[in-house]
């Protein structure tokens, strides 16, 4: 055997950074950061050196599993298949289409051939039950790209590299690599703002690591923040700080964004946020006066009570002070594959049709995770009784896991895409272990779509598939043949994935075809493992929106009806506190609980690896001190923490990191569940965040899940 030295992407978060890696035949020797990627330039986190451990873990699935009388047992795949599809037909036949049911995960993402071929699943299916991870995370940002900019995929992101200013809201790079803004070495590109005289500030109810970094972080009240992003728009129209720039002609209900935020004064929004009205001020002057300014807000505020209004305040901030579609504001990348303009396939709809149980709308054909034990437990014409997962661990992922736990546990029938048995998973009757992902190629196509620098890369396979394994996307065209062919109806398979990026490459904005001296193709990716630098971001949407009138309309009806919303609720709401739709009795529940990310932690799934979680523990729930004097609880203890769905015991940390009022704990661990035999995650301590929070608390106008804000209490033990 010899060495090789192997060039590839870290498909584990949004970063997308470059790494090399040295292997000697099966063995992985090295994992390091790619000095040559012109884009990640060398960066790499801790999470990266673990793929090793992820590609040798004994406790990876690699053949295919069924459950006989309670006990896992592999079997060849040709029967996997085969047996799976006559059971989905069967059921399908015998109860309706609607009754199967697919979550899909946040992996899918970060693997192509799931996005290329999800289709062949979904054609084969025809269930109106599709849900994912995006109703968990960043359906607000889709919903404001949708109505703003004609599609739901044309999302702008920071031109972190030049700007002069930037309003960070609900975000925490630092520990989670930049998220619908795919930036690697991120915390370079921060400091490289203060170094060129720019600043940068962090709103946050946690002084983050982001926050530690910035130049100033302002505490606010979890769920408040919609009461911020109107009054810093109140303060710029009162300031007659209005700029459209470039898009003068184009931006059309500008007086009616003013009249919206009319009543939402500096004032008001003190009251409900805990941001003094002086700052919210300053905050809007210093925004709109930068040479360049941008407003960037992630999870922490679209996955909030008001998640829509937020992410849709945020881009008309950008827009109004003449920071869209301009360098060092918010942009649009330009992809080399499946670039958003006029005609990409896509655009998105909403409220098409709504969930039976509670009504939620559809968008885009997906239904919101927070309805889905609903569907499940819920008797009558159209009840899911069989469910595909596809990489997606929703027990610990999604709010109320502990009664998604029972919901899957009711299945007639499961089936999952996954190469753990997990809390999700081992509720399923077989598991179907893809590849691993060194074993199969590469292609960014959601993140070059978000990237703050245009840029393009194509990885090979590090390994050899073992033989018989399949990929993903094989799997997904196998089982979408096999059960179209059990309903006695004819499909054919998708090309692998690669063709598919091919063509995109050469049908798109960088190709020889438009004309480009790139003149992109697979082939010249191959020939470039370390990705393709096309350029800083650019100015182009005056010639890319894809509203049917090519304007921007900046009020839409979901918007207007959630500002009603927000505005009765500050009429009702005395005590100055938001509970959303929290429904139920929530009065004791006097704390909030918010989420929390560490860079040696994804999501629920990578716990098995001890290079990542060796050390002190990091699932405690974070708490001020005086929230704790106030309970007698002292550093280190066990609590109870209770909300209105459950209630978890787990450790206390203090910290005054934390905003007085606030908690905080991470999500994707409480890998203690019985049945679940994981290697060492199972000796992980953490409890699930999301047997706390709640399915019945959402942002109506999407139905994505309201993760933060959860109301909460804490008691001693
Ligand atoms: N309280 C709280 N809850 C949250 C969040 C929060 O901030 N707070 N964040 C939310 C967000 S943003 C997200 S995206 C979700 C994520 O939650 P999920 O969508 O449930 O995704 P993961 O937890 O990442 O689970 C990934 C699963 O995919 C499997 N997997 C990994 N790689 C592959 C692969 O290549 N192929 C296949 N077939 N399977 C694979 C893993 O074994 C694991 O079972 O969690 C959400 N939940
Ligand atoms: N290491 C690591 N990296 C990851 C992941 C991971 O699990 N681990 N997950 C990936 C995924 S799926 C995603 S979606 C991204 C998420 O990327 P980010 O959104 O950057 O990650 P979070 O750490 O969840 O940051 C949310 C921040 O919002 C704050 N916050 C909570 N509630 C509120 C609120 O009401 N208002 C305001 N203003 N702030 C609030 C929290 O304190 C936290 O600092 O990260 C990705 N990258
Ligand atoms: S930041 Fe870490 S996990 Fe994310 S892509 Fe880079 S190396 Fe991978
Ligand atoms: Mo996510």
């Amino acid at each position: 055997m010899s060495q090789q030295t192997h060039y590839r992407a870290c498909h584990l978060c949004e970063a997308i950074c470059g790494l090399e890696i040295v292997t000697d035949g099966p063995e992985i020797l090295s994992i390091k950061g790619d000095h040559n990627d012109p884009f990640s330039r060398g960066h790499i986190c801790p999470k990266a050196i673990a793929l090793r451990d992820l590609h040798q873990d004994p406790d990876r699935l690699r053949e295919p599993m069924k459950k006989v009388d309670g006990q896992w047992q592999k079997i060849p795949w040709e029967q996997a298949i085969e047996e799976v599809a006559q059971k989905t037909a069967a059921m399908q036949r015998d109860n309706g289409a609607n009754s199967v049911g697919v979550y899909a995960g946040n992996p899918n993402v970060h693997n192509y051939g799931n996005i290329t071929h999800g289709r062949m699943l979904r054609k084969a299916l025809r269930t109106k039950n599709n849900f994912s991870a995006t109703s968990l995370d960043q359906l607000p940002h889709h919903l404001a790209a949708l109505q703003l900019f004609g599609h739901q995929f044309m999302v702008p992101v920071p031109d972190i590299d030049h700007t002069d200013y930037m309003l960070i809201l609900g975000a925490n790079p630092l520990a989670s690599n930049g998220s619908m803004m795919t930036v690697p070495d991120v915390k370079k590109r921060l400091q490289a703002i203060q170094t060129r005289g720019g600043r940068f500030v962090v709103i946050d109810p946690r002084r983050s690591e982001t926050a530690e970094l910035a130049d100033e972080h302002v505490f606010i009240k979890p769920g408040s923040d919609a009461f911020l992003l109107l009054a810093m728009l109140n303060v710029l129209f009162d300031n007659d700080s209005i700029n459209l720039g470039h898009l003068e002609n184009l931006v059309v209900g500008l007086n009616d964004v003013k009249q919206a935020v009319a009543g939402y004064t500096p004032e008001l929004a003190s009251k409900m946020t805990g941001v003094d009205s002086d700052v919210i001020r300053r905050l809007a002057d210093e925004f709109s006066q930068a040479k360049s300014a941008v407003c960037y807000g992630r999870m922490g505020v679209s996955t909030q009570a008001f998640g829509s209004v937020c992410q849709w305040a945020i881009q008309v901030i950008n827009i109004v002070t003449g920071n869209l579609d301009r360098v060092g504001g918010a942009m649009v990348p330009t992809s080399a594959v499946g670039n958003v303009q006029p005609g990409e396939p896509a655009p998105g709809h909403l409220g098409r049709y709504h969930t039976r149980v509670s009504g939620l709308p559809e968008f885009s054909g997906e239904f919101p995770v927070s309805a889905l034990a609903e569907e499940i437990l819920t008797d009558g014409e159209g009840q899911i009784k069989a469910l595909f997962t596809l990489a997606g661990n929703p027990v610990l992922s999604a709010p109320n896991g502990r009664r998604l736990d029972k919901a899957f546990e009711s299945l007639e029938f499961m089936v999952a895409i996954d190469i753990y048995v997990n809390e999700t998973t081992q509720h399923a009757d077989y598991i179907l272990p893809p590849t691993g992902p060194l074993e199969h190629d590469h292609y960014d196509f959601s993140f070059f779509r978000l990237a703050i620098r245009n840029t393009t890369r194509f990885n090979e396979p590090v390994f050899e598939p073992p033989k018989g394994a399949l990929h993903d996307w094989e799997i997904l065209n196998q089982l979408g043949q096999a059960i179209t062919t059990c309903k006695g109806e004819k499909s054919s398979a998708l090309p692998p994935p690669h063709v598919l990026i091919d063509m995109g490459l050469q049908q798109g904005p960088y190709s020889a075809k438009a004309g480009h001296d790139q003149a992109l193709s697979l082939n010249k990716l191959k020939a470039n493992p370390h990705g393709i630098d096309l350029g800083a971001l650019v100015p182009t949407l005056t010639q890319r929106l894809c509203t049917d009138d090519g304007l921007i309309t900046l009020m839409s009806e979901v918007f207007e009806i959630e500002l009603a919303r927000l505005a009765e609720l500050s009429d009702s709401e005395s005590k100055g506190e938001i509970e959303g739709n929290c429904k139920g009795e929530t009065n004791s529940l006097d704390l909030k609980l918010i989420g929390r990310r560490h860079v040696r932690s994804n999501n629920s799934w990578m716990h098995n690896y001890h290079r990542l979680v060796k050390g002190k523990p990091r699932w405690q729930c974070l708490m001020h001190p005086d929230d704790m004097k106030a309970r007698a609880i002292n550093d280190g203890a066990n609590i109870v923490i209770k909300s209105r769905v459950g209630e978890i015991t787990t450790e206390v940390k203090a910290s005054d990191e934390m905003m007085p009022g606030v908690i905080s704990i991470p999500h994707g661990w409480g890998h203690q569940r019985q049945g679940i035999q994981l290697g060492i995650a199972s000796q992980q301590g953490g409890k699930s965040a999301n047997d706390l929070t709640d399915d019945q608390y959402y942002d109506q106008s999407t139905g994505n899940a309201a993760l933060n804000g959860v109301p909460v209490a804490v008691i001693a033990m």
